[in-house]
């Protein structure tokens, strides 16, 4: 019996063992899975991206993504701020079961993530820069992230063995550490994913200083809705702060050296914030700065703009530096994909370019995000994978960032777990458009807090947008996208939207089930936040 024990274990470990020298051999020999390089961005507006839009700059390698691959006209976020969206990616589920519904939660790293899980069935993993979830990351074989939201002038990383501070910009350390694991860290046997994460564009907006005053002396138009006045809106809108005009800051946002204002800013905070950064400079840095920058606080010494001028000067400052660090992030992005290919690696590797949201750019004279408006709840997404995806292809589809986690794993040859709410995207590849989706989910969390943008729900169809806003409001919008595509026209109890508002309440009800959301969540989630704020 003891003998005919010890033959059983014998012969499952040679099976086993057969099995994963088979697993190897099959990574060494004939490996078709494809690479994955996915580039994320922090706050990277469509409209500032040339497949999309060229208004404001042209992008030419990222519009090569483009034409080389898909567009996505419809892609979404489910809650418009960074550390949410990114907990989003890693696990396929909406923030209210994922741990991280704004910037102060921690991500839970018991959860199920595509990395690990492409890690469990024989991925390399590797992740370089932007983390932003303040638990350590999991899941990946080589990690270097920024510490929260990092520096965009020489900054530290956070490694495992410990702190390493970088000398250089971030856009293109973040591409260097990316090339430099493609070229000799990454285990050649094996299929990769490379997630490439960079701080750019966030706020405070600093360019490289090549790129300081790329964008000087520009004809830069101003949207059409810069001096929105919020008539026919909610609270909401009007109650949030961030407007260019009075909630960006003259110093660390513009560059005014906070000696030359007179009026003492509302929050000396970013004076501090202002000099902080100026001093992470060299000297020889100093001097390329004080050139630039100088003659800009003299012209706002001399102008002294108030008022519609202030918004306008305002809006040009923001737009000049804002641009500067998307030409580098264009840059970067071409740099990264002239090494795909001249490792030959371009054909099947399927590359992401996304951002963790999008932006406002002075659309309702504001800056930041976190509205389920479209120019933050939209987000750029451009895939391209050209052993599978014709080049050039444009998808309306409604698209959100709980799908990438199934997509990818899906281009893996591996099925999302049940627990993954997203669809995987790849049939969309091929232009197919069956059982897609008739609506989307969203929902904020972060308030009271910076910005007061406050809490709410809502649902997007291709036409219309119902949105609720919640907490210490009891308000609702309702938009035709077809009519008044820069809502500013809330429709909600308008006779003529009677039918409509009533199929969106339902549809609403319906997804919200399906996600499972409800009125139960949002009040122990007010609860715990007021403990924590
Ligand atoms: C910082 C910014 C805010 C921004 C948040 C969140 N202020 O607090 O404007 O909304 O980050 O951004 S700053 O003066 O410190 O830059 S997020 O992309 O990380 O969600
Ligand atoms: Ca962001």
């Amino acid at each position: 019996m003891q003998y005919l024990y010890i033959f059983a274990i014998s012969v499952l470990c040679l099976l086993s063992c057969n099995r994963a020298d088979r697993k190897e051999d099959h990574f060494r020999r004939n490996d078709d899975r494809p690479n994955i390089v996915f580039i994320m961005t922090d706050d990277h507006g469509f409209q500032a991206l040339s497949a999309y839009d060229s208004t404001l700059i042209r992008t030419p390698n990222l519009d090569r993504v483009a034409r080389e691959g898909i567009r996505f006209d419809r892609a979404f976020v489910s809650n418009s701020i960074c550390a949410p969206s990114r907990a989003v990616l890693l696990t396929g589920k909406f923030s209210h079961l994922n741990s991280v519904r704004d910037n102060v939660d921690i991500f839970d790293t018991a959860q199920v993530t595509f990395p690990g899980i492409l890690h469990e069935h024989g991925y390399e993993t590797a992740i370089f820069g932007k983390w932003h979830l303040k638990s350590q990351p999991t899941g990946f074989d080589y990690w270097k992230v920024l510490p929260d939201q990092g520096q965009y002038y020489h900054p530290e990383f956070l490694t495992p063995g410990g702190i390493v501070k970088e000398e250089g910009y971030a856009t293109d350390i973040i591409t260097d550490l990316a090339i430099h694991y493609l070229d000799s860290l990454r285990d050649k046997s094996k299929p990769f994913l490379l997630m490439v994460h960079h701080k750019a564009p966030h706020r405070e907006w600093l360019p490289p200083l090549e790129y300081l005053d790329a964008f000087h002396n520009r004809n830069i138009p101003e949207p059409p809705t810069l001096f929105d006045d919020y008539r026919n809106r909610g609270t909401a809108a009007r109650s949030a702060e961030m407007r260019i005009a009075d909630h960006m800051a003259l110093s660390s946002d513009n560059k005014i050296d906070p000696e030359n204002i007179a009026r003492k800013e509302f929050l000396d905070w970013y004076q501090t914030v202002y000099y902080s950064q100026y001093n992470r400079l060299s000297d020889y840095e100093k001097k390329r700065w004080d050139a630039v920058y100088g003659p800009v606080n003299e012209e706002y010494v001399k102008m002294s703009p108030e008022g519609d001028d202030l918004m306008r000067w305002k809006y040009r400052r923001y737009m000049e530096d804002y641009l500067g660090t998307i030409r580098s992030v264009d840059d970067n992005v071409g740099r990264l994909l002239a090494h795909l290919d001249e490792l030959g690696l371009a054909g099947n590797t399927l590359v992401v370019y996304t951002s963790d949201q999008g932006f406002y750019l002075g659309e309702h004279g504001w800056f930041d995000k976190r509205f389920m408006y479209e120019p933050s709840f939209r987000t750029p997404l451009l895939i391209r994978w050209p052993e599978k995806i014709e080049g050039s292809r444009v998808s309306r589809d409604l698209v959100q960032n709980i799908d990438f986690a199934p997509t990818l794993l899906a281009a893996a040859g591996i099925d999302a777990p049940d627990e993954m709410q997203g669809k995987s995207m790849l049939p969309l590849f091929e232009g197919g458009h069956e059982n897609w989706r008739d609506a989307l989910y969203y929902h904020y969390y972060e308030y009271p807090s910076i910005h007061m943008v406050k809490r709410h729900y809502g649902i997007r169809t291709e036409r219309y947008k119902l949105i609720h806003f919640y907490y210490d409001i009891d308000e609702w919008e309702l938009y035709d996208l077809e009519t008044d595509p820069n809502e500013m026209n809330n429709g909600y109890n308008l006779p003529e939207y009677a039918d409509i508002q009533q199929q969106l309440h339902f549809k609403l009800d319906s997804l919200r089930k399906l996600y499972r959301d409800s009125e139960e969540l949002d009040r122990i989630f007010i609860e715990k936040d007021m403990r924590t704020f």
